[in-house]
């Protein structure tokens, strides 16, 4: 009987808070600088080497909660910087009021980590081709080299953090490793694709084997996508 009451005083409060005034919208949008981008295919597309379930708390909590952090810093440390594009604030940290830096750097670095990964991913793995696999060859010694060197190289990240494959204008690759929510964005890199080693990213699924969750990631990996992003860098024109 409790618990019926309370879900109609929940219920009753919701309705309420459901329609919102025009003024009360306005001031909201206004907070909110930065926004979460949707997954771009069902959570249970990467099935089964990454679980919907996976899918949905890492989009929906982690990523969404890394947002929030960095809208707050902008709400309460507004200024010059929030009105930049996100890989402009990070590769420009050092301009960031000094209260906020450390949360916009481990959570702009979230945000802008989170939507590049899932843009690599949802696709049917496979191999690159075209130009893209020409540089991987001449930079990586070949795919199963990449594949080989990325795995090894992520798997000994101690802790939490990321492995990259960083793409110059002049489309030259590499492979390089960030702690916790920091990207070669920081250093005005761009970030071919990247991979997340946070336990957060596969534990549900493979628990303690991270390098089994590497190897399957490779699987659901998007290499069309991957193919436009490393077009767009090399016209500069690769935001995040
Ligand atoms: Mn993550």
């Amino acid at each position: 009987m409790v618990s019926v009451n309370r879900r109609v005083v929940l219920l009753g409060a919701a309705a309420m808070a459901g329609a919102p005034s025009f003024d009360r919208v306005q001031a909201q949008e206004s907070r909110t600088r930065f926004s979460l981008p949707p997954l771009p295919y069902p959570p249970e597309k990467n099935e089964p080497y990454i679980d919907a379930q996976t899918m949905l708390l890492h989009h929906d909590h982690h990523h969404a909660g890394y947002l929030n952090n960095l809208n707050q810093a902008a709400a309460t440390e507004g200024g010059d910087w929030a009105n930049n594009p996100l890989q402009e604030i990070l590769a420009n940290l050092s301009q960031v009021p000094d209260p906020i830096r450390t949360t916009v750097r481990n959570n702009g670095g979230g945000h802008a980590n989170h939507s590049m990964f899932w843009e690599v991913m949802g696709g049917p793995g496979g191999r690159p081709g075209g130009e893209l696999a020409q540089a991987i060859d001449r930079d990586f010694g070949g795919f199963e080299k990449l594949q080989a060197t990325f795995n090894e190289t992520a798997a000994k990240i101690f802790g939490s953090g990321w492995a990259f494959v960083t793409v110059s204008k002049d489309g030259m690759l590499a492979l390089t490793t960030r702690p916790n929510q920091d990207t070669p964005l920081m250093e005005a890199m761009a970030v071919l694709f990247g991979n997340d080693v946070w336990e957060h990213a596969y534990y549900l699924k493979y628990q303690y084997r991270r390098p089994d969750y590497l190897k399957a990631w490779w699987n659901v990996v998007n290499w069309d996508k991957i193919a436009e992003r490393y077009a767009a860098a090399k016209t500069g024109h690769l935001a995040i």
